[in-house]
């Protein structure tokens, strides 16, 4: 597949297009700086670390493992969701429609040391992230219809301090890309019978092409319709499991595996602190365990060529499609090939 050619998304129905030949273009255009320094393990003017002032004043207690709080710049605030919004502006027909809308907003830190990613943490570190986002996860699901755990990394991404942390976003409404998804997977179960991504899982299990890593619950594989170089698609390969909170305890256990291995390998292939913005996606609250939605976890990186080059998704992509150089295998063996163990002239 040297050529010019589109593939379509199954799980958003959207196309993309990808051009392998250009993948030699000459780059002189915006090149990121190098990652900061080391940083130490705590940070007196940190906002998330143990034991400090956080901007609103409040002081974060001296917690030794992962740590939630209530978002202070919360993007989704409680409130009766008639408040906001003057009733003519929620008129379907209306050409200026608004809805009002409610939700909660969390942020997880994820470890107290300062210094540590995900990526770097130890598996059992991740255990425990992964335990506290099931946690969170089940309380807000049961009080809305969406909920959003995600991972802004890196400043590249927009994240705005390096304590390793997330955030979870709850609202009373599904989102765009939850909706697409919804619909997709939908269609699929009806027309074919079975779970869209159980059924992908097999064939990119089968296939081996697009593999970067998989052990006995998940795999993880640089999709056949990523749009980022680096783009991964993290799913149960097994069984059918709709959200966090019907994992059993091995596949929590697999999944820090698999995370801390995914990582690493991310870490590995420029030598830096992989940037990305990752985030799950869980059945909407309201579908029950036999529907056709799949958990799954979508990881975006940035970058493209090395540490400090970046993919752009301008001109054409804001205005036609996406659009990606290296084709998804290319990206996957690339990553495939790189060691899972922190390298000895890692930042480990
Ligand atoms: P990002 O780095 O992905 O922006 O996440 C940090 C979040 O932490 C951000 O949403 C919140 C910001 O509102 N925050 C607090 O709630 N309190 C603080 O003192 C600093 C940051
Ligand atoms: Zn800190």
């Amino acid at each position: 597949m040297d050529h010019p050619h589109r593939r379509f998304n199954r799980l958003s129905r959207d196309w993309v297009l990808v051009s392998p030949h250009r993948a030699q273009r000459p780059w002189q255009g915006k090149v990121e700086p190098a990652a900061s320094a080391r940083r130490p393990p705590h940070d007196p003017r940190c906002y998330l670390c143990a034991g400090n002032e956080r901007a609103s004043g409040e002081r974060n207690p001296p917690y030794t493992s992962t740590y939630v709080f209530a978002n202070d710049f919360a993007a989704l605030l409680p409130g009766s969701p008639h408040d906001a919004v003057p009733d003519p502006l929620a008129e379907e027909s209306h050409l200026l429609l608004c809805r009002p809308v409610r939700g909660e907003c969390r942020v997880i830190c994820f470890s107290p040391r300062h210094d540590l990613t995900l990526a770097r943490m130890p598996v059992e570190g991740i255990r425990v992230v992964v335990e506290t986002w099931l946690r969170e996860s089940r309380d807000l699901r049961s009080r809305f219809a969406w909920v959003q755990i995600f991972e802004n990394k890196g400043e590249i991404m927009g994240c705005s301090n390096p304590h390793p942390h997330g955030q979870i976003w709850a609202g009373d409404f599904i989102p765009n890309e939850a909706a697409k998804e919804d619909a997709a997977q939908k269609r699929w179960k009806e027309s074919h019978g079975g779970v869209l991504l159980l059924d992908y899982a097999r064939t990119e299990a089968e296939c081996g092409d697009r593999v970067v890593v998989k052990n006995k619950s998940w795999i993880a594989v640089v999709p056949w319709w990523a749009v980022w170089p680096y783009e991964i698609l993290l799913m149960p390969r097994s069984r059918h499991v709709p959200s966090l909170s019907d994992l059993a305890a091995d596949e929590q256990d697999d999944l820090a595996d698999i995370l801390k291995r995914l990582l690493t390998r991310y870490d590995n292939l420029f030598e830096t602190d992989f940037p990305y913005s990752m985030g799950w996606h869980e059945s909407p609250s309201a579908a029950g365990p036999e529907g056709w939605w799949q958990l799954h976890a979508h990881f975006y990186p940035p970058l493209l060529r090395s540490a400090t080059v970046k993919k752009f998704m301008v001109g054409y992509e804001m205005l036609g499609e996406a659009q990606r150089d290296i084709t998804p295998e290319i990206a996957a063996a690339r990553l495939r090939n790189c060691s899972d163990h922190c390298l000895p002239g890692a930042k480990a």
